[in-house]
């Protein structure tokens, strides 16, 4: 993307700050496969302090973090419930099949967000000739139906009666600090009751690389060991950390102007032609929106708005994705606004 243009595409696609750089340059590094880098052993202290939990490790992305949890909370044959849009299921590469030999069983839900009484219905019978449910997965925000929240007493619920059931709980937490913001309540509070944590560095907190899973101690003992046989023992990380405990420190504070941004914009958009959307349902920095009443595409809309320096993306054949974030100011919304108006009132 030219520096003039706006990029919505994802909240992925930020630059390191200054701050960041500094940070990079400067940091103190060893080899962490020998647990002797001192940056990344104070990212894992002071995430592990912010959940208010045992521990925490530092993993290259958000998919290898739900993979080392699905991996350590199934055992071949097993079943993990999801939601049916959730990124395990739909954009990891089927990895938790592939690798961790587990099953999905994923379910629709209004706005992404399961209730137990669904889950429960998908438990599988305890009968030997059945493949029995391991484990249950829940991501908030929902990123593929538009940033959604889970109430933070819907998924106490879920973690207690899966726990009554003798299930594990995972939390893909990828954007979990904006569910903090918008809900307001600490990210410990809203993952407490679940077994394991993957929370991502390198979407609205802005660092360049990585992700962070958090649970008991000898959860991320096991965890440390499966990222290794996953090839995500890293050495001289420290460096990526560095940039990585400035967005952990720095971050979270700034994305209610991610979040103002993606109303803005929703509410704008509602009132377009050609445009389907609750901009009530936007709460974080996911604006999902439907243009079939416009009679074009995804691709088509993508493409003319590129055009006019602006990046989104179709995620499917008439919807069409934006991400704030902390590259993008008001004023680049406005621009986005504009753009897309006038794509949406063009005739091509
Ligand atoms: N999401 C990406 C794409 O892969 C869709 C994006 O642009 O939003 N959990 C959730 C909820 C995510 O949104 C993502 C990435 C991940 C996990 C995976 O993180 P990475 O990309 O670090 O492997």
């Amino acid at each position: 993307m030219n520096v003039a243009g706006v990029d919505l595409r994802s909240d992925t696609v930020t630059r390191p700050t200054a701050a960041m750089r500094r940070a990079m340059a400067e940091a103190e590094v060893g080899d962490d496969v020998y647990g002797e880098d001192p940056t990344v052993n104070r990212l894992e202290t002071r995430a592990a302090e912010l959940f208010e939990r045992e521990a925490a490790l530092f993993v290259p992305s958000g998919s290898m973090g739900n993979l080392i949890s699905i991996k350590l909370g199934t055992r071949p044959g097993t079943e993990v419930i999801c939601e049916q849009k959730a990124h395990i299921n739909q954009y990891e590469m089927a990895s938790m099949a592939a690798i961790a030999g587990a099953f999905p069983r994923p379910i629709p839900a209004e706005d992404g967000i399961l209730s137990w009484k669904q889950i429960e219905a998908e438990i599988r019978p305890k009968t030997y000739y059945f493949s029995q449910t391991a484990l249950v997965s829940l991501e908030n925000t929902h990123n593929m139906a538009g940033g959604t929240l889970y109430p933070p007493e819907v998924s106490d619920e879920i973690c207690d009666r899966a726990h009554e059931a003798g299930l594990r709980v995972h939390l893909d937490g990828a954007r979990i600090f904006n569910a903090s913001v918008a809900l307001g309540a600490t990210v410990a509070r809203l993952a407490r009751k679940f077994d394991s944590v993957m929370f991502s560095l390198s979407k609205g907190l802005g660092a360049p690389v990585g992700s962070m899973v958090v649970g008991s101690r000898d959860f991320i003992t096991q965890a440390r060991a499966a990222r290794k046989m996953l090839g995500g023992g890293m050495r001289q990380a420290g460096i990526l950390a560095a940039a990585a405990i400035v967005a952990l420190e720095e971050s979270p504070k700034r994305l209610v102007e991610d979040h103002e941004n993606a109303r803005r914009l929703a509410e704008a958009m509602a009132e377009m032609r050609g445009v389907t959307l609750d901009p009530k349902k936007v709460r974080t920095n996911i604006v999902i929106f439907g243009i079939e009443r416009s009679g074009k595409t995804a691709a088509d809309v993508c493409a003319a708005l590129a055009k006019r320096g602006v990046l989104a993306s179709g995620v499917g054949k008439q919807s069409i994705r934006m991400v704030t974030h902390c590259d993008v100011d008001r004023a680049g919304i406005e621009r986005v606004i504009a753009a897309l108006s006038e794509t949406l009132a063009s005739r091509a």
